[in-house]
């Protein structure tokens, strides 16, 4: 039975795509490097969390239409999605790509369609991808298409946005981009959106770039509102009733594999032109050193609730969570760390909210997990050594800890420092 698409890199994206074509009628053949994905996937089970990925999966490996090997094989799409991290020295780790590009050489036939889909510098496609297609013979646009198609999908929210969202597909050529958008049209409910490859890459980082650079501004408010004794949560409130403004929300810094990572492509490639985004980027990540500084010098035991990198997902990487824990350890205090959503921690935690919480000095909310709203302020008392509580995403009620007997810190007030405002 021939394939019509073959998905390289069975990651977060990869593999909801993969399955979601397989649920609407394609052939679909997997392809990942790591021998436990093939084999987990093999038997329809997941490696990742996301709402109804495990059904849909299950489903279609059972039904024969999606399968997966550590190999690509001769299909009508090659969809590319795989890891394209920052190198220690904040550079894009291009890697995967190029091994990816390589392996799917061989199965190349006349008319097929090639779309990259890892978050990439600009120019990829153009200037990485179309050479090393050509110097195996092939002419994008004319025997090949080569395309950039951005995924933009939300973790915890996937596959319905898979089809919901709108896509832009960035050819190398016109031809190109046509033909990567007719395969999107046959499963995306979105408007689909043509251009040419560069502007495609550019979207997708701009889109992220611009939610780190708004994100540090709210977190350079909330500072100037800790400082001057105003609110930020109703700073924001209030200006965002103004038709054009959309203050982002403050927290303990920007995690995840996307919004942390995208922006330094373009400081990357563009350092003499980018000093905002740069300074953006440096604003986020000194977030968790700001949280911790206003941890009060006496405290010795200090609870996370939270590890994951935002509210209501098991996903860790990049979470501000892992920063401000190991910063904390660092200053000689113990801490402990509850997070019930994340299933393979990559730190210790502790398995109650009691075992926590029991004797500690401080709890300091990192994560805003919905479940974390139901705690009961009361039972929480009777077991820490001191009721202090710091929220770092202005989540929890205020007004219910303190009926409990703590001390409510919340970043973005007055508040949050010990020695309060300090009007200068
Ligand atoms: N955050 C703030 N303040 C905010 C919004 C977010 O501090 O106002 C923090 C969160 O706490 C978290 C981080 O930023 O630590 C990222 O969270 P997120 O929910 O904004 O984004 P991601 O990383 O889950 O998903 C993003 C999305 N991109 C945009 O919203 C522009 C998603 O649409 C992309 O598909 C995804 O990145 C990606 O793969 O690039």
């Amino acid at each position: 039975m021939s394939t019509d698409i073959c998905v390289l890199g069975m990651g977060y994206i990869g593999l909801p795509t993969a399955a979601m074509f397989a649920a609407n009628g394609f052939r679909v053949h997997g392809v990942d490097v790591n021998p436990e994905v093939v084999a987990t996937v093999g038997r329809g089970d997941i490696h990742i969390e996301e709402p109804g990925l495990k059904t849909l999966v299950r489903g279609a490996v059972t039904s024969g239409m999606l399968t997966i090997s550590d190999q690509p094989v001769q299909a009508e799409l090659f969809i590319i999605a795989v890891p394209t991290p920052l190198t220690a020295d904040k550079r894009a780790d291009m890697e995967a790509v190029d091994a990816a590009t390589r392996s799917l050489l061989p199965w190349l036939k006349r008319g097929n369609t090639v779309v990259l889909e890892s978050t990439s510098p600009p120019g990829t496609c153009r200037k990485r991808i179309q050479p090393a297609l050509e110097a195996a013979g092939w002419v994008p646009g004319e025997t090949i298409y080569l395309a950039y198609c951005p995924e933009r999908v939300l973790p915890g929210r996937i596959l319905s946005e898979l089809i919901t969202n709108d896509r832009v597909v960035g050819g190398v050529t016109p031809e190109c981009a046509r033909s990567a958008a007719r395969w999107y049209g046959k499963l995306v409910e979105g408007e689909i959106f043509l251009t040419d490859a560069t502007t495609a890459e550019l979207v997708k980082l701009a889109e992220n770039t611009y939610r780190d650079v708004n994100i540090a501004l709210a977190n350079e408010l909330a500072a100037v509102c800790e400082r001057c004794g105003a609110n930020f949560w109703e700073v924001q409130r209030l200006a965002n009733r103004h038709p054009r403004v959309n203050i982002h929300r403050a927290g303990p810094g920007v995690g995840g594999h996307c919004i942390s990572v995208d922006p330094w492509f373009l400081v990357e490639m563009f350092p003499d032109h980018t000093p905002l985004i740069r300074a953006a980027r440096n604003v986020n990540d000194g977030a968790p050193a700001r949280v911790v500084s206003a941890v009060p010098a006496d405290v010795e035991t200090v609870t996370l609730l939270g590890l994951a990198f935002k509210g209501n997902v098991d996903d860790c990487r990049e979470s501000p969570a892992l920063t401000i824990a190991s910063l904390l350890e660092a200053s000689g205090r113990q801490v402990r760390i509850f997070d019930p959503l994340v299933k393979r921690p990559p730190v210790p935690t502790a398995g109650t909210l009691e075992a926590a919480v029991q004797g500690s000095d401080l709890l300091l909310l990192t994560t805003p997990h919905d479940l974390f709203a139901e705690i009961d302020p009361g039972s929480v008392a009777l077991l820490a050594r001191r009721r202090l509580l710091m929220d770092t995403h202005g989540f929890l009620d205020a007004e219910r800890w303190r009926a409990a007997g703590f001390e409510v810190r919340q970043l973005g007030t007055g508040s949050f420092f010990e020695a309060g405002p300090a009007p200068g």
